[in-house]
């Protein structure tokens, strides 16, 4: 019987095991550049099968938090290559997950001050950090504006740069995120996009930026290096899909051509409850549609799983289960889950922003 502790090979990429370490946002890397102490980190957790870096800036615009790193400029590049080399070092498997954070972004953090981008002038009731004197603030997001038609190309091509960057920098691939509450899912979701045009109204229109920007970034890099990560139901930064289980049929349809290493579903509220009533949505049907549609990636479920949990879903024929908070304050959760525990707690006080605090001194299994 196949086990969690299995190797797996997801498109082009070989993995040790089927533990993959969620995206995780610090904000630890000032002016968007990536620093040794985030290689550090990072290759401490070098036994998961799969490390999936924090959210990462496709480009300026796609900035919405203090100090989250970038993909777009040459000193970022350069800050990766440390981070990349010294996981590969330590013999783990890096992707990096593309973001672009539409409206959930606040002006001081976009270029020349201006308002944050969305598929439609509606502003997202959700807060963002922002830092004074070094220390976080969480404050409301800003107006945003809707973007041009004429704007979106140039946003395909952010991506398509950003994932050519990410070779360049030495990742094992990229993650689309396509997820809680960003960009592409403000295009995908009802309630953030009421646009006439091409790019809203039917579940296809709705799909086509993202389309759009999947098959730019497999053409660049191939799909075999290439996930993504949907979120059908989550409410995380004010999002909401007045039926999400056509549009995510749909989605995943579209993507199964496509070639992708892994399709990466986050089930229920992201952080939070695995079920939410007021939101039901059938996780099973959307696999069999993918398989369906030819769809060959493997699939990587996540939230709020622990090891019971992961079993069954392996059992139940996920291929890679990620896993967030436990890996921020267990480096080496491959071997504890391996034995069973113990588990260290995580410290949310330093979740987001500060230095080593936190983030790389808790403790391994002796
Ligand atoms: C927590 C804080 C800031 C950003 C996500 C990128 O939810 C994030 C994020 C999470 O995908």
């Amino acid at each position: 019987m196949t086990t969690l502790f299995d190797p797996i090979t997801v498109g082009d990429i070989a993995l040790s095991n089927r533990i993959a370490m969620a995206p995780l946002t610090r904000n630890r890397a000032p002016n968007a550049v990536p620093t040794p102490l985030m290689a550090t980190y990072y290759a401490q957790r070098a036994t998961a099968g799969l490390l999936i870096t924090e959210a990462t800036a496709i480009s300026h615009q796609g900035q919405g938090y203090a100090d989250v790193p970038g993909l777009y400029a040459p000193e970022q590049i350069a800050g990766w290559k440390g981070v990349t080399a010294a996981v590969h070092q330590a013999g783990g498997r890096i992707v990096t997950q593309l973001w672009h954070v539409g409206r959930v972004s606040h002006t001081e953090l976009q270029p020349g001050q201006g308002a944050p981008v969305a598929p439609s002038a509606i502003r997202a009731h959700t807060k963002t950090v922002l830092l004074k004197d070094g220390a976080p603030v969480f404050v409301d997001t800003s107006e945003p504006r809707a973007l041009d038609i004429a704007e979106l190309p140039g946003i395909v091509e952010d991506y398509r740069r950003a994932a050519l960057a990410a070779i360049e920098a030495g990742f094992d691939g990229v993650e689309i995120h396509a997820a809680n509450g960003y960009l592409l899912d403000q295009f995908l979701k009802t309630g953030s996009n009421q646009r006439t045009d091409a790019y809203g109204g039917s579940i296809e229109n709705r799909a086509r930026l993202l389309m759009e920007v999947v098959a730019a970034v497999v053409g660049a890099i191939g799909g075999g290096r290439t996930g993504i990560r949907l979120s059908p139901v989550t409410p995380a930064n004010d999002i909401i899909d007045a039926d999400p289980q056509p549009l995510f049929t749909h989605v995943v349809q579209q993507l199964a051509p496509h070639g992708l290493a892994y399709v990466h579903v986050i089930e229920g509220a992201t952080g939070g409850p695995r079920e939410l009533a007021d939101r039901p949505f059938d996780y099973a049907a959307l696999k069999a549609a993918y398989r369906a549609a030819g769809g060959k990636a493997a699939w990587m479920v996540n939230n709020g799983y622990d090891l019971a949990l992961a079993n069954q879903a392996v059992a139940d024929g996920a291929d890679v289960v990620a896993f967030g908070r436990p890996f921020i304050s267990n480096p080496d959760l491959v071997q504890r889950l391996r034995v069973g525990g113990p588990f260290n707690e995580p410290d949310r006080n330093t979740f987001y922003g500060g230095g080593a605090q936190g983030y790389t001194d808790y403790p391994v299994l002796g």
